[in-house]
Formats: structure tokens, C-alpha cells, sequence
């Protein structure tokens, strides 16, 4: 592992970092280095430009770009960055997300962006992981624990579930 970042979370707002934290935290969790910033496709067009075409040069590997509404962010940053792009769609007040859903993931033929569901930071995070993983021995292991974990909660819940049947389940998760 080296010691700079090598995935780039981005956004559109500081309004999107609620939702895009939780890439950051992913990637905390498996030790993968990153940087965070606010940058607009639409807002900030130059200094964005001139940061995605860097990108690549400053060692990044991935970047993940959130935005909401007519959300070109990631859009952009594929145009520029010719490594994986996920995109994150924000969910929005008037259209539900469905507005930043179509902008991120409609992309023309030739220029991917890897489109997460709406609000699916933490999917984001975790794919970023796993394209890190392919080569990367240690974060593979990391990614096996941390899904073997994943199924042995599962599975843990739905034992309880049966022992305990559904109304005293929901009982007990009550908040
Ligand atoms: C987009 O517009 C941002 O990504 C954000 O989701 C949305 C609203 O931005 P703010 O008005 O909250 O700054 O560019």
C-alpha cells in the first residue's frame, strides 16, 4: 500500500457530503487512502476540468462522483479520467432522484461511469474496493472477511427471526 490517496470522492455540493461520507467511511474501513472534495461540473467548470485531467498523474486509480439533479459530475469526470468512474446519484427533493439517476447513468457509448443506486455511497465505496482488489492481495483478503461477516449477520438474523417469529422480531429492533 502506498501512502497517497488512490480514490478520489467527489462532489457536486457540500449539500451531497450527508450521502457521500459514507464512501469515505468504507474506504476507512479497508485502509484504502483517499481524498474528498467539493467540485461542480457545473459551479466550478475549470478548476474541475483541471483536477480530473491531474487526476490520473497524482496517482489516483478511481473516482467516485456524486451529484444530484441534472448531475454531469461524473459524466465529466469520465470524459477526463481514464480509469473507473462510479457514479453516485443524489437524491433530490423535486424528482426523488430519479433526475440524477438518468444524468449519471445514461452515458454515450465509449465513456463509462459505473452508476451505483441512488444514494448508494457505500456501494460506491465497496465497488472502489474491489477494482482496487484486483490488485491488491491484502485488500482481497479484507474484502473475503468482510463479506463472509456480511453473510454470518444475515444468517444470524434469519435464525432469530425463526426462533423468535416475526412480531416479537420486530419487537426487537424497534428503535
Ligand atoms: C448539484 O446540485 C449538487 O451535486 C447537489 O446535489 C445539487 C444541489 O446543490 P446545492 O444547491 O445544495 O449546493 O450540483
Amino acid at each position: 500500500m502506498t501512502n497517497q490517496p488512490l480514490v478520489s470522492i467527489l462532489m457536486g455540493s457540500d449539500s451531497d457530503l450527508p450521502v457521500m461520507k459514507k464512501a469515505a467511511q468504507v474506504l476507512e474501513e479497508f485502509g484504502v487512502l483517499y481524498e474528498i472534495l467539493v467540485l461542480s461540473a457545473h459551479r466550478t467548470p475549470h478548476e474541475t476540468t483541471d483536477y480530473l485531467k491531474k487526476a490520473r498523474e497524482h496517482g489516483m486509480k478511481v473516482i467516485i462522483a456524486g451529484a444530484g439533479g441534472a448531475a454531469h459530475l461524473a459524466g465529466v469526470a469520465a470524459a477526463h479520467f481514464t480509469l473507473p468512474v462510479i457514479g453516485v446519484p443524489i437524491k433530490t427533493k423535486s424528482l426523488d432522484g430519479a433526475d440524477s439517476l438518468y444524468s449519471t447513468v445514461q452515458m454515450p457509448p465509449g465513456v463509462p461511469v459505473a452508476t451505483v443506486g441512488i444514494d448508494a455511497a457505500k456501494n460506491a465505496g465497496l465497488l472502489a474496493v474491489k477494482i482496487l482488489a484486483t490488485s491488491d492481495t491484502g485488500l482481497s483478503k479484507k474484502l473475503e472477511n468482510y463479506l463472509e461477516k456480511q453473510t454470518k449477520g444475515v444468517l444470524k438474523k434469519s435464525k432469530k427471526l425463526k426462533r423468535l417469529g416475526y412480531n416479537k422480531y420486530l419487537e426487537s429492533i424497534k428503535k
